[in-house]
């Protein structure tokens, strides 16, 4: 928070004219009233009384103006708190709801060891209060179960491909920090089929899992349409995988990341063909439990560390040689300018822990989806801002 005052009093009149001025975000209306006390108490306390009873004026005015200023100052918010963090904190790890296994998001292997996108990104969290990315336990969770386990404080983060919606931002007790991938909803289907086009799905039978905005986007997409359909719903995943398999449906709708994960698992991937539209916007990001503000920053700040880094030129491997840059914006990020983590309660360098860990946006990008890994999906709209895609972080400042 930058609070800050410029006390200025009308040198002819001896009053509170020129004013000053206390910037506290969070308390925006007082700042008539904080500036009003703060400045009749030093010009009381300045003034030599004249008599008596301008002296007792002086006095009554200091008293009220004191009383406006620790009403003021008591309404501030302590630096830092948060109850997830010290709870995280006692714990000596995050607990990151994540997928069951979804390959480039979140998958574990035979070991138990898990990798992906919404895995970094719950790796880096840990890293940014750590110093150490293995201090985080991920729970994993189906389309149904993820809220609740949010909501009941069973994880501290919802990192699991979960797409930011009005309701589920509002009326669900949760609040997402941002778009870790701008993912749309798509068909699969048979390539033996002969479809080109969603548009070609007039009629068919559809798979989805319920729980998801799938099952409601598919009905949309049929209803504008006056299309009829039949949808197949499943409660768990593998039933709708199944379902898929042996021919009980026409088509599998879910998001295009997942269908391109779930089409690299099918015996004969070839067979198989994700339809080219979108029907939908997915924007897929990490949520909290409402009530938390620090800790909803802390999330939404590593998110934008990792994306302002990959702006910068900072990677995994030179983020050490970095911190001694020349740009200041570089400097900031890596705390050898200012405490910006400060007000997060974590360290002044709690960036250059994130990307000793697990690298900037685009190096996560590229490894668990990307062009290193089976993947192979193309950066598209999760290209930085500047290289024409949706990925823009607000800046560190
Ligand atoms: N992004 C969509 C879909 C997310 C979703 O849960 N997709 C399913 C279909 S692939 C999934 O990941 N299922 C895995 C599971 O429930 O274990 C949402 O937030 O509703």
């Amino acid at each position: 928070m930058g609070t800050y005052a410029v006390y200025a009093e009308s040198p002819r009149r001896g009053m509170c004219a020129v004013g000053m001025r206390v910037w506290i975000p969070a308390l925006a209306g007082m700042t008539v009233i904080s500036s009003t006390a703060v400045c009749l108490l030093l010009s009381s306390l300045r003034r030599r009384p004249e008599s008596r009873h301008a002296g007792r004026i002086g006095w009554i005015a200091a008293a009220i103006a004191a009383l406006l200023l620790a009403a003021v100052l008591g309404a501030l918010p302590a630096a830092a708190q948060s109850p997830t963090l010290d709870s995280v904190k006692k714990r000596g790890q995050v607990v990151c709801g994540v997928n069951t296994g979804l390959a480039g998001f979140s998958a574990p292997d035979d070991r138990g060891n898990w990798t992906g996108l919404d895995v970094d990104f719950c790796r880096a969290v840990a890293a940014a209060i750590f110093r150490d990315a293995r201090r985080v336990r991920f729970v994993p969770l189906n389309a149904k179960e993820r809220f609740t386990a949010l909501q009941s404080g069973e994880v501290d983060i919802l990192s699991r491909n979960t797409t930011w919606t009005m309701s589920r931002d509002t009326s669900l007790g949760l609040n997402f920090n941002g778009i870790l991938y701008f993912d749309g909803q798509a068909f699969m289907v048979r390539r033996a089929l002969g479809l080109t086009s969603a548009e070609d799905l007039r009629g068919a039978s559809i798979c989805v899992q319920s729980g998801t905005t799938n099952e409601l986007n598919l009905a949309d997409f049929f209803a504008t349409r006056g299309f009829s359909y039949r949808p197949v719903v499943y409660e768990r995943l593998v039933e709708v995988l199944a379902a898929y398999a042996n021919g009980r449906c026409d088509a599998f709708t879910t998001d295009s990341s997942q269908l391109i994960a779930e089409r690299s698992r099918l015996p004969d991937p070839e067979a198989h063909l994700v339809l080219p539209d979108f029907i939908s916007k997915e924007p897929l990001g990490p949520a909290v439990r409402q009530g938390d503000a620090v800790w909803a920053n802390i999330v939404r700040w590593t998110l934008f560390a990792m994306i302002n880094a990959e702006e910068l030129g900072v990677t995994q491997r030179s983020v050490e040689a970095d911190r001694t840059s020349s740009n200041p914006e570089i400097r900031r990020l890596l705390g050898t300018e200012g405490n910006y983590g400060k007000a997060l309660g974590l360290d002044p360098d709690w960036a250059v822990s994130i990307l000793t860990a697990v690298g900037n946006y685009g190096e996560s990008f590229e490894r668990n989806l990307g062009r290193d890994s089976p993947l192979k999906i193309a950066r598209g709209r999760n290209a930085l801002w500047k290289d024409g895609g949706l990925m823009y972080a607000p800046p560190v400042r």
